[in-house]
């Protein structure tokens, strides 16, 4: 037995990246963060794992060239291949649209996708400009949260390859039923695969594959890496799906649109502390939450876990088995409602462009900027910055107007993130 066993956790090599597989393990969604894929260098016994630069490998030793496979990505591919539960193969991407790419290309020509409707606008634009245009790749869009299901069974096709649900979505967080949709799905004559882009609760908050999906995709740029310093993606899939795996392993290295070895090794860096950032956006965006519907500035605040959201049961039932325990614990500690469900919230602002544009200049802690799940919270305008390539009638439709604001809440201290939003509140609807 290997000293790591003997202290009791689950090692990188028990959940060896053979082949891409990982074995059963029994340790803690935390205890996996930190210590499967980074085990101590055995030569050096370095507890960090170093970062391999060379793109090349002399012959037998393991590996080959760089893009095909390298130290530094096989071992975040494995800490993420645990992290996501259900999980038994990991793959990285050079970025969460690279990683969206990849799978559209594995569908070949002419295949039809069913897409929730209110998708990340490169999502959209990818489908809609790309795989249509360059591999006759039809989409149908479908709000998932509310159509009955004749609508949805009814959006099938002979040649429906794939079911695409982001939950909640980007940006207005409507939630899907992933376990209604999977087996929607599993009677579609055509079997098309159910893929869940899991970037905005992170594997944390969500585990799409104990609900039946096929593939989780996640943007790494995001929560997973964490500190808005890489820019990333990864795929993680069932060990029942050896073969698709493989499928998508070919691709990764033809298309080679991989992740150099400096930023997997940023991302697994960050990862080790997914489990402890996640419960701080949650609580935090729970009390901004709170803040904003409490305003008198505001319209209306979107964000699952508040008691008043209309899904918040749905919201509590998708959790993760380790979520579920810790906002458990937290339900009993405040007996207030509502629960911490990742660190997203959009509000509309009252008002149009002109006060949503004075709250996000007037803000001191939340950046304007585009992205998401960084230490550091932000804010953004979807219908001009990420959701600007929707075209303005469908976003209209989805309810991404003037003054949708999306807030992506970090983990300073929650009581100057209130603050701030009241104040900037104040400026951008009173002028003060
Ligand atoms: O930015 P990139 O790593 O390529 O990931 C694309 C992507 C995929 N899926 C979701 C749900 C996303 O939110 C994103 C990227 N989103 C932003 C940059 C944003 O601000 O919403």
């Amino acid at each position: 037995m290997s000293p790591a066993a003997l202290k009791g956790f689950s090692t990188a090599s028990e959940n060896a990246h053979t082949n891409g597989a990982t074995k059963a393990r029994t340790d803690g969604f935390g205890t996996r963060a930190i210590h499967v894929g980074s085990e101590p260098d055995p030569e050096t016994g370095a507890v960090i794992p170093s970062i391999s630069l060379s793109t090349t490998y002399k012959q037998n030793g393991g590996f080959e060239y760089s893009r095909s496979g390298n130290p530094n990505r096989n071992a975040l591919e494995t800490t993420l291949a645990s992290l996501e539960s259900g999980g038994a193969y990991g793959l990285a991407f050079a970025s969460g649209s690279s990683t969206t790419a990849t799978v559209l290309q594995s569908l070949g020509p002419n295949a039809h996708i069913v897409s929730v409707n209110d998708v990340y606008g490169g999502t959209f634009r990818y489908m809609t400009r790309v795989a249509a245009e360059n591999q006759g790749i039809e989409t149908t869009f479908v709000d998932l949260e509310n159509a009955d299901d004749e609508t949805i069974a009814a959006a099938f096709r002979p040649n429906t390859k794939l079911v695409w649900i982001e939950s909640p979505t980007n940006p207005t967080l409507r939630l899907i039923d992933i376990p209604h949709i999977v087996s929607l799905a599993r009677e579609a004559s055509s079997s098309p695969l159910v893929l869940v882009d899991n970037t905005f609760l992170s594997p944390f908050y969500s585990s799409p594959l104990l609900q039946g999906a096929d593939i989780v995709m996640h943007s790494l740029t995001k929560y997973v890496n964490g500190h808005s310093d890489v820019v990333m993606g990864a795929l993680i899939l069932p060990s029942h799906h050896a073969a698709l795996t493989e499928k998508l392993r070919f691709l990764q290295n033809a298309i080679g649109a991989v992740p150099s070895a400096y930023d997997c090794w940023l991302a697994q860096r960050g990862a080790k502390t997914l489990h402890l950032r996640m419960k701080a956006h949650g609580t935090n965006a729970l009390a901004v939450a709170r803040a904003l519907e409490r305003s008198p500035y505001v319209e209306d605040v979107i964000y699952p876990g508040l008691a008043s959201h209309p899904r918040n049961d749905l919201a509590y039932r998708s959790l993760s088995p380790h979520a579920r325990k810790f906002v458990d614990d937290y339900a009993e500690r405040n007996a207030d409602g509502g629960f911490p469900y990742g660190g997203m919230i959009s509000f509309r602002i009252r008002g149009g462009a002109e006060e949503a544009d004075r709250f996000l200049t007037a803000t001191r802690l939340f950046t304007l900027a585009e992205s998401l799940g960084g230490v550091e919270s932000l804010a953004e305008l979807p219908a001009q910055m990420t959701h600007g390539s929707i075209p303005p009638a469908e976003r209209a439709h989805l309810g991404i107007g003037d003054n949708l604001i999306r807030l992506s809440v970090g983990v300073e201290e929650t009581e100057d993130l209130i603050a701030d939003v009241e104040q900037a509140l104040r400026v951008g609807v009173e002028g003060l």
